[in-house]
């Protein structure tokens, strides 16, 4: 007999149970109780359904993971093949394994051709532990064990543990005991946030410069890495404006910095690129990458390192003290491998970059561009985000953004959508393979929320 995950009880056992035993990520947990969180047992496409039967359009791909969307018979039939024919074996005992062989040469033959090795891992946060270490491991074998620090961003976010945390630019989680030595952070590249009267162009270098003057302050000799997302997304999907990142590579070669990109949301397609960088045009050192990586139907996660890195470690480094039990885990492998073969075979990347995604981008600023809570729309592909303003010409925020968008959020979930607000953004990132009648869903929906967010604020 197949043994199912049982889902023939009320939402109020489910609620009370989770309540009991469970505590939940980035929440109040005893509100959270109260409240009760909603319970989702079903997903098809971009369709999730709750315990009640309510429908939501998921214009989130989960926790921007699902780029292939719910439902994919083909990455369950993968796992299920390869949890017959060999569910586990390591990489520690002199032995890999062909799922993780495969995934490798189809990875590569995906990137651009400078990058040659993957370590993996299961998160996005262990992916980016892992680039700490990697990073700090590649200039002790090439003798300069002192260039440790590692330069993040403020409101970067690069995960949830220790390291991940630290890197990362969120000040609340500073706070809770998540900093580690060596790190220092610049600020973020926000445009629309700053004060001054510069030019989107101007305040891209002006950006950027700062992590010239940073490095000059900790000496270049002490420096490791530059780490960031290509474009910020738990941030609150910010875009950078176009000067910013080939002035960040021309000072880290200039420094001899390694230049690290978090690819965990941007990677995958989700900027109709395979890769964010790609977009933004500039070639990174590292690249960590997740979620996407499997469309999230089971976790994986890596650190993806440039033949010039690669070759210090293989070549000169002897043993590196470091691994995972489940590193190249054959069941996360094998499903990496049919989900990638579904965004290329499928040309579902191609279709994101050639059609869906333009179609996006165009509704959101046919139908926001003139809106009165709206000051800026940010985006590319499939991912945008709406910032609210007050006036969009002065860049004046309301006062309370951060309010107004949370309620504009869950304006959404009555409304059957499932978007994300983050200070005073509205952000969504549906699955890659959307098609227009899910865009015409999405944006109606939003603009629905829009409304109703503006009518309650007296602003429609
Ligand atoms: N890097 C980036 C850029 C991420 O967005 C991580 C690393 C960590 O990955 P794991 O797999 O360890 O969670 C992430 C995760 C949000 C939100 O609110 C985003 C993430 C996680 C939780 C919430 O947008 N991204």
């Amino acid at each position: 007999m197949t043994a199912q995950v049982n889902t023939d009880r009320s939402t109020g056992d489910y609620q009370a149970l989770d309540a009991a035993h469970h505590i939940h990520a980035f929440l109040d947990q005893k509100a959270l109780n109260e409240e009760g969180p909603r319970v989702i047992v079903r997903g098809e496409g971009l369709a999730l359904w709750d315990n009640d039967g309510k429908r939501y359009l998921d214009g989130m791909s989960g926790l921007w993971c699902t780029n292939l969307g719910y439902g994919r018979k083909d990455l369950a039939a993968a796992a299920s093949r390869q949890l017959e024919q060999l569910p586990y074996y390591n990489m520690f005992f002199h032995t890999t394994h062909p799922a993780v062989v495969e995934l490798s040469e189809l990875l590569f033959s995906l990137l651009p051709s400078h990058y040659s090795h993957a370590i993996y891992t299961n998160s996005g946060s262990e992916a980016n532990e892992v680039l700490i270490r990697t990073v700090r491991r590649y200039w002790q074998i090439l003798g300069k064990p002192q260039k440790k620090i590692m330069i993040g961003r403020w409101n970067g976010y690069h995960g949830s543990t220790l390291g991940a945390t630290a890197l990362g630019g969120m000040k609340f989680m500073h706070d809770m005991g998540g900093v580690i030595p060596d790190v220092a952070h610049i600020d973020e590249p926000y445009w629309f946030a700053h004060e001054g009267d510069l030019t989107p162009a101007e305040f891209g270098l002006r950006a950027a410069r700062q992590l010239e003057e940073k490095i000059l302050e900790l000496g270049a000799e002490n420096v490791a890495a530059f780490v960031a997302e290509p474009f910020q997304g738990a941030g609150g999907m910010i875009f950078p404006p176009e000067s910013y990142w080939p002035e960040i590579q021309r000072i880290c070669r200039k420094y001899d910095v390694l230049l690290c990109a978090d690819e965990v949301i941007g990677g995958f397609g989700r900027t109709g690129e395979w890769f964010a960088h790609q977009h933004f045009g500039f070639e990174p050192d590292t690249l960590s990458i997740a979620k996407g990586l499997t469309s999230g139907y089971i976790p994986m996660g890596g650190l993806i390192l440039s033949k010039r890195m690669a070759q210090v470690l293989v070549e000169q480094g002897g043993v590196f003290a470091h691994g995972l039990t489940y590193s190249g885990h054959p069941v996360a492998a094998a499903v990496a491998i049919a989900n990638l073969k579904a965004l290329r075979d499928e040309g579902i990347v191609t279709q994101v970059k050639q059609d869906t995604g333009p179609y996006l981008q165009n509704c959101l600023r046919e139908v926001f561009g003139n809106h009165p809570l709206i000051g800026e729309i940010q985006g590319t592909g499939l991912v945008a985000a709406l910032q609210f303003a007050e006036d969009k010409a002065s860049r004046k925020r309301f006062a309370n953004e951060n309010d107004m968008a949370w309620r504009c959020r869950t304006i959404g979930f009555e409304e059957g959508l499932i978007i994300r607000s983050t200070l005073g953004r509205m952000i969504m990132a549906p699955a890659l393979v959307a098609g227009k009648a899910d865009i015409d869903e999405l944006v109606d929906k939003t603009r629905i929320a829009v409304d109703r967010t503006a009518r309650e604020y007296g602003l429609l």
